[in-house]
């Protein structure tokens, strides 16, 4: 019988790998941390932990997001946990930085970085994404469910002694970041687990308590509501636009994305709205599927390049700053809505044809299973 669940193959020597870490980090003195996209619990975890490295072997780390943390328990988490995260645009730090590292994303572009500064380090767990930026130390891993899960294996090797108070810190924010990047661990694979029973002992029950327990904050409820009154069934899929969302309630579409997703009738839900910043507009889009034959990966990058997917989920975006004076707004997201709903049922149709090579697994799959 073929196992269609992808058993973790990777066979890496994270001791030796530590050990390349270090020896490239030391050839600077000031690393910039970049978090591009979401400051989510993996993205920050990692990062935190990166800076310690960092700074336990004589360099310095600043780490910058440009997004503010936009979830209740995000933002609880950064604030209980004095996570050292600098909300500003990631270009205002180059001057003082001699280079530059990216965790938890699969490219290492950033606007105004590359280019002024080398990219020193890599850290990430999606699909790893063609470009020809050089970077001096590269760790992807595609078959962990989240970056904090790579970071935790590299202290571990590193046998960075921390003092208590740091480290718990740092064990808490790790747990946090592999719980949700793997839905509650049910999405994880054996390295996640391996970490997390490294770092479990030392986190802070009652903040990850608390976390755990914060209610859906009405705003939730009330885009969730949104996307109810909107979606649109498709092929097994649903898509739904829910119109203007303000920056700090940006990540809530993935929120009810996962929602949606349990739904017993569809494998697959796309979310979207239009970000307002304070000087921009940018189309958000969020995506679930419990398939994981489906290429979401290829699928978000046929739609946009500013975006891309791992095993159940995936996002883009695309920029509307042009469109940020319109005088008519609910023309504008009716114009973009009637096109993300189109050109996902495009892609659908492509999947379902094969083009995308998704439908003919799941089709496999199914014969498989009237064989058993
Ligand atoms: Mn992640």
């Amino acid at each position: 019988m073929v196992s269609f669940y992808p058993v973790s193959v990777t066979e890496m020597n994270f001791n030796e790998k530590a050990k390349e870490l270090v020896e490239k980090i030391k050839a600077y003195k000031h690393i910039l941390i970049c978090i591009k996209g979401s400051p989510d619990p993996d993205a920050v975890a990692a990062a935190f932990v990166l800076k310690v490295i960092c700074e336990k072997h004589g360099i310095k780390a600043t780490i910058d997001s440009p997004d503010p943390p936009s979830l209740p328990q995000n933002v609880k988490l950064i604030k209980d946990l004095h996570l050292p995260i600098h909300f500003k645009p990631l270009e205002e730090d180059v001057k003082k930085c001699d280079a530059y590292a990216v965790v938890d994303h699969q490219s290492v572009f950033v606007e105004g970085v590359t280019g002024a500064i080398p990219c020193a380090v890599h850290i990430d767990h999606h699909k790893p994404t063609a470009e020809n930026i050089p970077v001096d130390f590269k760790i992807v891993m595609e078959d962990t469910g989240s970056a904090s899960t790579i970071v935790t294996f590299l202290i571990k090797e590193l046998g960075v002694q921390f003092e208590k108070k740091l480290w718990k810190r740092a064990a808490t924010a790790l747990y946090y970041g592999i719980q949700t990047d793997t839905d509650n661990f049910q999405q994880s694979y054996p390295l996640d687990m391996e970490a997390l029973t490294f770092v479990t002992p030392y986190t802070d029950k009652v903040l990850l308590k608390t976390i755990n327990h914060l209610p859906f904050p009405k705003e939730t409820m009330e885009f969730l509501n949104l996307a109810l009154q909107n979606q649109v069934i498709y092929k097994e899929w649903l898509i739904s636009g829910v119109g203007f969302i303000d920056e700090k309630f940006r990540d809530n579409i993935a929120i009810i994305g996962d929602f949606l997703l349990k739904r017993e009738d569809i494998f697959a839900v796309a979310i979207f709205c239009i970000v307002k910043k304070a000087k921009g507009l940018t189309l958000d889009a969020s995506f679930r599927t419990s398939d994981d034959h489906l290429n979401l990966n290829r699928l978000i990058k046929e739609l946009s390049k500013d975006g891309g997917a791992r095993r159940y989920k995936g996002a883009f975006q695309v920029n509307l700053d042009y469109f940020f004076h319109t005088p008519d707004k609910e023309q504008l997201w009716e114009m973009v809505r009637e096109t993300t709903v189109e050109a996902l049922k495009k892609k659908i149709d492509e999947v379902a044809w094969g083009g995308i090579g998704q439908f003919f697994n799941r089709f496999k799959n199914k014969i498989s299973s009237w064989f058993r």
